[in-house]
């Protein structure tokens, strides 16, 4: 058989295209397919409901690849692990309630645990706005990576969805869009965004299941992104909240759309 360049094109073309218009009305968008993201979105996808991801950059895995400063390890404790068995990510204990799981395992099966499950991943994607109708957030603007990179002035589309999620990690980008386009107060202490605070991981890994939660009707926030949002501190490599905060995230959404 020759191989025909254009038969190829087409495939690509037609089928990113299918699976695009297959995503333009969801249950749950989420940005950023980081930790916290990506365990929100498998939970929500396997309960049966419409689930995509949409990631900024070329890879997913958002800060797990370098572990704790490139070491390419991370750390969860005992109320995490049972999340990781979920994907299927091997741990071994170093310490009682302490266990190590590979970087490189964990990004990847956290990824895969979302596809099976049903749920979409679209990388190379920004999220740079939201739609916001009759008080409540109703969708997500979108635009290529490349155009925000290269500063082109190309108007972005839209993506109806009846839940957002903010997993972007230390940006906490989509409260950030709330904030400056639309002024409202968010369910924080001051209504604004409080701002993370130094490396406290004990204390951040804690206060992460209470700052995980719904801060505008139809908005909520995951992993760094809520600790950020509400002012807890930043928590370095140890990843068991960003999985806790997904996996609560999922059961407050899945609560309301049943
Ligand atoms: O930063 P990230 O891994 O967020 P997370 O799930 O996990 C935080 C940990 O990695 C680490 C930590 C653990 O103790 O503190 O930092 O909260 O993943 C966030 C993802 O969101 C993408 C970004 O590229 C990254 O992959 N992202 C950020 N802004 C946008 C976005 C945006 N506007 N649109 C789409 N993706």
């Amino acid at each position: 058989m020759s191989i025909d360049e254009i038969i190829i094109t087409k495939a690509i073309t037609e089928s990113y295209f299918k699976d695009l218009l297959d995503n333009l009305e969801l249950d749950v968008a989420i940005a950023g397919a980081g930790p916290a993201g990506m365990t929100c979105a498998k939970y929500i996808a396997e309960k049966g409901f419409k689930v995509a991801i949409f990631e900024r950059r070329l890879s997913i895995g958002g800060g797990i690849w370098g572990g704790g400063m490139m070491f390419n390890k991370i750390v969860v404790q005992d109320s995490a692990k049972k999340i990781l068995n979920d994907f299927g990510v091997k741990t071994t204990q170093y310490a009682k309630g302490y266990y190590v799981a590979d970087s490189i395992e964990m990004a990847t099966k956290l990824a895969i645990g979302v596809l099976d499950a049903g749920g979409k991943i679209f990388n190379l994607i920004s999220i740079e706005d939201v739609m916001y109708r009759e008080k409540r957030i109703t969708g997500i603007v979108i635009n290529w990576s490349a155009i925000e990179i290269a500063k082109l002035h190309i108007d972005p589309m839209t993506i109806r969805a009846k839940f957002v999620v903010d997993g972007t990690g230390h940006d906490s980008s989509i409260c950030r869009v709330v904030i400056d386009k639309l002024k409202l107060k968010l369910n924080t202490d001051s209504g604004a965004i409080e701002g993370e605070k130094s490396m406290w991981a004990d204390v951040g890994e804690n206060i992460l299941l209470d700052t995980t939660k719904e801060v505008i009707p139809g908005l909520f926030v995951v992993g760094m992104a809520a600790n950020a949002v509400s002012g807890g501190p930043r928590m370095g490599p140890i990843f068991g909240g960003m999985l806790l905060s997904g996996k609560k995230a999922a059961d407050l959404i899945l609560e309301q759309l049943k």
